[in-house]
């Protein structure tokens, strides 16, 4: 069989010719109900029910969605979101849902139906809020990138690891136009809100914050530090009251640790800032500003209780040399690479708050806002926080000092 696209009404019979996937759905396909639900920018999304079970089946487009068919795209990403899957599912296995079925010549990937779960991009803007989301996301971002990381894999395996993501190129190829180039010029599928023109003009020509983005985009090339997702925003974090999933690694590859972290903490903080447009008249909301500090001072303790727990004599990672019996070294390694870690979380934050401004690819978190003028406002600000933390970095040594800055922006100062 060669590579068809689904539909609602081709996908159950589709997915009735795979034993394990009718026999969880249970009863006969015509009595399945479907939902194609896909609103993300790249696929199709397919949320099948049936009288014993359900499934999420998940299949790549050969262009991009948002686009349309003139920017075609590799169909090769659902192979990458697959390795991603199960190489997660190995280090966190509570965060991400359950595979239950791939297919390459249909791009096609089958999951657990998550179905109690919700967006969480979606949530955050309607006021929801998750007291376990923090620390699950602290978690998974900590398991994933320490035990897929020099500090933690033996160097053989890792290497191997790397060359095994190497082919998603077009997927990285994405987020290097994307979120380090194209918000810097005049790219032809830019779009900004108007009334924000004097920025998208001084950013333009604003050397020492074009110098940063390049900086990080380098890092970005050439850091294959640990396994990252790739596309961690709030959009890929589905959420219930109890439980945190993290979904559509497509993007996956070895890259620099503080690209995952970074992206996340950016969403979050968009959300923060994007609250007086969503809510006029309500003050902004400081929880999720304790939970972006939460995430970041949870990530960075597990991390480093990770490096700590290693086994003196096993055959760890290559930079594990920097603990092995010295305490003093490894303590100061640990505190070395997190800083480092944090220098870069902040940069790629700047990057993805600009490019999710003025770039391609909004998010809803203000393109929501009805009231235009609103929305500049909201947007002016944040793009003023992602200019920060690029060009001012030092200006923020914790979390906490983020925050600070985005009451202040948002109390108009
Ligand atoms: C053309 S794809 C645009 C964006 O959508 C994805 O979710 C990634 O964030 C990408 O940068
Ligand atoms: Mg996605």
């Amino acid at each position: 069989m060669s590579y068809t696209p689904l539909d609602e009404g081709s996908v159950a019979s589709f997915l009735a010719t795979i034993p394990t996937i009718a026999k969880r759905l249970g009863g006969s396909p015509d009595q399945w109900t479907v939902r194609e639900v896909g609103d993300g920018n790249l696929n199709v999304v397919f949320l099948v029910t049936g009288q014993e079970g359900g499934v999420a089946a998940k299949q790549a487009l050969p262009y991009v969605r948002l686009v349309g068919e003139s920017w075609p795209l590799p169909l090769s990403r659902a192979y990458y979101e697959r390795l991603a899957l199960a190489d997660q599912a190995r280090w966190a296995p509570d965060r991400v849902p359950a595979l239950l079925h791939h297919d390459d010549v249909m791009a096609l990937t089958v999951m657990e139906l998550l179905r109690s779960h919700r967006t969480l991009r979606g949530a955050l803007a309607e006021g929801e809020r998750y007291p376990l989301l923090a620390g699950h996301l602290a978690e998974f971002l900590a398991d994933t990138l320490f035990f897929t990381s020099d500090i933690a894999m033996p160097v053989v395996e890792k290497k191997a690891r790397i060359a095994a993501y190497l082919g998603n190129t077009a997927m990285c190829r994405i987020s290097e136009d994307l979120i380090f180039d194209e918000p810097f010029f005049d790219a032809p599928m830019n779009h900004h809100t108007p009334g924000l023109e004097d920025v998208v003009a001084a950013f333009c020509v604003d050397v020492p914050l074009r110098l940063a983005a390049q900086g990080m985009k380098a890092r970005f090339l050439a850091a294959p530090e640990a396994l990252l997702h790739g596309d961690l925003h709030t959009g890929s974090v589905m959420v219930t009251e109890a439980d945190t999933k993290i979904i559509d690694p497509e993007f996956a590859f070895y890259g620099p640790i503080g690209f995952d972290v970074g992206m996340l903490l950016a969403n979050l903080w968009m959300a923060c800032l994007a609250q007086p447009g969503q809510r006029p008249g309500r003050s902004m909301d400081g929880l999720l500003l304790d939970q972006a500090a939460t995430l970041w001072n949870g990530f960075a303790t597990r991390f480093a209780g990770h490096w700590r727990a290693l086994e003196r004599d096993a055959d760890h990672g290559s930079l594990h040399a920097l603990g092995r019996g010295d305490a003093d070294l490894r303590e100061a390694a640990i505190a070395e690479r997190l800083a480092a870690i944090w220098q870069d979380a902040l940069g790629f934050a700047g990057c993805e708050v600009i490019r999710r401004i003025l770039g391609l690819a909004h998010v809803a978190d203000f393109e929501t806002i009805v009231d235009e003028a609103m929305r500049a406002v909201c947007e002016r600000r944040a793009l003023h926080l992602g200019w920060a933390l690029l060009v001012e970095r030092d200006a923020f040594p914790d979390a906490a000092a983020v925050a600070q800055a985005i009451l202040r922006e948002s109390a108009g100062a």
